[in-house]
């Protein structure tokens, strides 16, 4: 598995894997003091009778809490420091090619041990998170499209412990796959039936504290975890203030009119403010 140190940006062989595998690990985004605090903010949302809402999901041992009903998006006071992280903002601008960018999603998930025997280690589908809306019928593969996601691990992910599984290489397939035929971005059901393409996928382990980075147009998915440890992650996704599609319109958007109340805005630092949209660049 490919991992980088945080201490600074990218080196350009860095970038070079990054383009060619499509994904990275970046160590020590967060200090363990730091990944530990985050974690407990995440532990603090189950409720403490353990009764699941019926507005989250829970699948295979992997519990998805919605901050409200609909909404994934956690982005409470607590949170915004992962928003507007300045080293993984450096980073995020090497590869979009802009330091002019918009951070959304936040949602956060808990994979409990599950023992239970599948087929498959993955516990969903192989999927994408285009940036990209469904009704749109070519990618433009342009770096205004793109969009980098990808999560903080708050607790250590060894094998079989929960983690993302990846495709090497695998958004490179998608995209000549894409470019193959006319109206690329409807292909195989507008890319959410296609996991027939890849038979093979690689977890990625890492550490509290690191950044699992992703391109858009990565084919992953989340896996069954087989240990005691809990994993602990919650999503990001970056992309470019000039990004052709607005917000409410992308798969993953929440609404277009977000809004945020004054202890938010409070823990916002002038970063946050332009990558959350309060203020313009
Ligand atoms: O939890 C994971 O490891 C992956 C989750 C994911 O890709 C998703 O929910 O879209
Ligand atoms: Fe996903």
């Amino acid at each position: 598995m490919t991992a980088v140190d945080a201490g600074s940006g990218l080196a350009a062989e860095e970038i070079e894997t990054f383009w060619s595998e499509g994904h990275l690990v970046v160590r020590g985004v967060l200090t363990k003091t730091e990944a530990e605090h985050f974690g407990g903010l995440i532990r603090d949302l189950l409720p403490r009778g353990l009764d699941i809402p019926d507005h989250w999901q829970a699948h295979d041992g992997r519990i998805k809490p919605f901050y409200t009903p609909g909404n994934q998006t956690f982005d409470g006071p607590d949170f915004i420091p992962l928003y507007q992280n300045e080293r993984l903002y450096q980073i995020m601008s090497q590869l979009l090619g802009s330091p002019n960018l918009l951070v959304r999603d936040g949602s956060v998930a808990i994979t409990l041990r599950n023992d239970a025997v599948h087929e498959s280690e993955l516990s969903q589908a192989l999927h994408l998170d285009p940036a990209v809306p469904g009704y749109v019928d070519e990618f433009l593969f342009t770096p205004e499209e793109l969009e980098i996601g990808g999560c903080y691990y708050f607790t250590d992910v060894e094998p079989g412990g929960g983690g993302i599984h990846v495709v090497p290489g695998g958004h490179r397939v998608v995209e000549e796959q894409s470019r193959a035929v006319p109206r690329g971005r409807q292909r195989y059901d507008r890319w959410r039936k296609f996991a027939h393409l890849f038979p093979e996928t690689v977890e990625v382990t890492a550490a509290a504290g690191d950044f699992v980075l992703m391109h858009h147009l990565m084919p992953h998915a989340a896996s069954h975890n087989r240990r005691s440890r809990t994993r602990l992650a919650q999503f990001f996704r970056y992309g470019r203030v000039d990004q052709p599609y607005r917000v409410g319109e992308r798969p993953g958007d929440g609404p277009a009119d977000r809004s945020f109340n004054d202890l938010q805005l409070a823990a916002m630092s002038p970063l946050g403010r332009k990558l959350l949209g309060v203020e313009p660049w």
